[in-house]
């Protein structure tokens, strides 16, 4: 069913379609109630209005600073027309509904960014203003609100055309606390700069800040720690059980590495340096999952973070002992190991109580000079049914399992990635490169280094298989791969050269796989 409006209330500090919203209204037979400014604006262009001083009977004061902030108004807002107590007591008190809000605040923002003195700063914060939208937001039930001269032209057209769906009022009321908020944001930002405030008081989101941290990526650089209210197993939720407390980059390598682990549904562990995995494995339990995620890239893993995907038990946590870790995150951790943990006073510990699910969606941000970007999360996952094998030969089941793992891994490297593994583990990783060949080349060297280290000549890459996280532009970083001794391929395909690339595979005699979805993650 859609509303008619009977009664307006437009009280805007930017007057910019003021007479054309006044206009449509008074065309449908809507009393109007305005005040000061805008009433006269409304008077002079020869509409009908009454001045709400009039209207309630009480004068604006002090002023300017009490001019709708009376029961009249916020009564004749958030009145419940279907309810019959509501409609009786606006009745008994001289309430008239008031069916249409139209506010736009005094101009802050704008005073702020004038240079203006603080005592003006100060008058331009609006309080009767956010008090009507937000009340006619919380009553969009039966009232519209309008926040910005750009929801005019789309409400004048649906009063035309017989009023407004509870749809579009919903949508306006969201816009409307959207609008409250960043303009309280922006008054306690300014606040706290007058105070010489450092960047974690200043930068106020909402109030959504957790903690202060000692500093940022770098010590000469502030840093603090925000949060959306998430109930999501991970990080933000996490119970710190023991240990330092956490810098800026723990937060950020320990997210990256429990968002990994989660990926898997078999006893897996993650192994986390600079934001990237230096080892992955799955195993049939955590303690040879940690031994083969080790194994991978044993120098790098010094000082890693530790992510496992199910209770941390005490052999377990004996061997993560053993080597000089930052942090451990799980969703759980025996009492065996809690001790064992507990003589490294430094080691923090993390339990999450659950793991997070990967496909579920969300938003990530980042930010880039003047602004930020922002993404829904990447929750894409391959599942083997979706998989093209574009090669003569056909993986085996055993590589199958193994690409699928790999392409998985693959998604929380950073581009360039390159991954190769083996019998459900990473045994090279090539991350953030410029060129995806390079990629290629320095996770062969790497493992060819781990595996010196296990007294080997090859490296680890030899019959294993290869994940790229995006198509290959060339045949080059395939040559690189078969080099390296992989026997099966999995990338999502889509290059021009895509043919010249599986034409490689195919006289290298090795198998490949399109998967269709890019895992980029810069
Ligand atoms: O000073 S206020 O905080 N007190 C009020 O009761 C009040 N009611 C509306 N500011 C108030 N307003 C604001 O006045 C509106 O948000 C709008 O920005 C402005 C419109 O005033 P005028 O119609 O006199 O130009």
């Amino acid at each position: 069913t859609l509303l008619p409006v009977k009664r307006a209330l437009l009280s805007v500090s930017d007057k910019t379609g003021l007479i054309e919203l006044g206009r449509a209204l008074a065309a449908q037979g809507a009393e109007i109630l305005s005040t000061g400014g805008s009433a006269k604006a409304l008077r002079e262009a020869g509409i009908a209005v009454v001045e709400v001083s009039d209207h309630t009977g009480f004068p604006e004061i002090l002023d300017g600073r009490v001019k709708t902030l009376v029961p009249q108004i916020h009564g004749g807002i958030l009145g419940r027309r279907d309810l019959p107590a509501h409609v009786a007591q606006m009745k008994e008190h001289q309430i008239a509904p008031i069916d249409l809000v139209a506010v736009n605040l005094y101009p802050f923002e704008a005073t702020v960014a004038s240079g203006a003195a603080a005592d003006d700063c100060i008058e331009n914060i609006d309080i009767g203003g956010p008090a009507l939208i937000r009340a006619a937001a919380k009553n969009h039930g039966h009232v519209v609100v309008l926040t910005s001269t750009d929801q005019y032209g789309a409400i004048i057209e649906a009063l035309q055309s017989g009023g407004t769906s509870l749809e579009a009022r919903r949508a306006l009321a969201g816009a409307a606390y959207a609008r409250t908020a960043a303009y309280d944001s922006a008054i306690a930002a300014w606040f706290a700069k007058e105070r010489h405030e450092t960047f974690p008081e200043r930068f106020t989101l909402a109030g959504l800040r957790r903690e202060v941290l000692r500093y940022g990526e770098n010590p000469h650089q502030q840093a603090a720690f925000y949060t959306d209210g998430t109930t999501r197993p991970g990080v933000a939720t996490a119970r710190q059980v023991q240990g330092k407390s956490l810098s800026y980059n723990n937060l950020n390598d320990t997210d990256a590495a429990f968002e990994a682990v989660a990926e898997f549904t078999d006893p897996a562990v993650v192994i986390v340096k600079h934001a990237n995995p230096c080892g992955v494995a799955t195993a049939t339990n955590l303690s040879s999952a940690w031994d083969h995620a080790l194994r991978c890239d044993p120098v790098s893993a010094f000082g890693g973070i530790v992510a496992l995907n199910g209770t941390l038990d005490e052999e377990t946590a004996v061997k993560i002992a053993t080597i000089f870790t930052e942090v451990i995150v799980a969703p759980d951790a025996t009492e065996g190991a809690q001790a064992v943990l507990a003589r490294k006073k430094n080691l923090r510990l993390l339990l999450t109580g659950a793991l997070p699910d990967p496909t579920a969606g969300g938003v990530i941000v980042r930010s880039l000079a003047g602004g930020f970007l922002a993404q829904t999360r990447d929750n894409g996952r391959v599942e083997e049914s979706a998989l093209k094998v574009v090669t003569k030969r056909a993986p085996s089941a055993e590589e199958m399992r193994d690409l699928i793992f790999a392409f998985r891994v693959a998604k929380h490297v950073k581009s360039n990635a390159i991954v190769y593994a083996k019998g459900g583990a990473t045994v090279g990783v090539g991350a953030g490169q410029m060129s995806r060949v390079d990629s290629a080349r320095i996770a062969v060297s790497k493992s060819l280094e781990a595996a010196k280290a296990l007294g080997q000549s090859e490296p680890l890459t030899r019959g294993s298989v290869a994940a790229s996280d995006a198509f290959f532009p060339f045949a080059d970083g395939l040559e690189t791969i078969v080099a390296a001794g992989a026997t099966a391929v999995i990338q999502p395909g889509g290059s021009i050269r895509d043919d010249e690339v599986i034409a490689a595979a195919d006289k290298a005699g090795i198998a490949m796989v399109l998967t269709g979805m890019r895992h980029f993650r810069h």
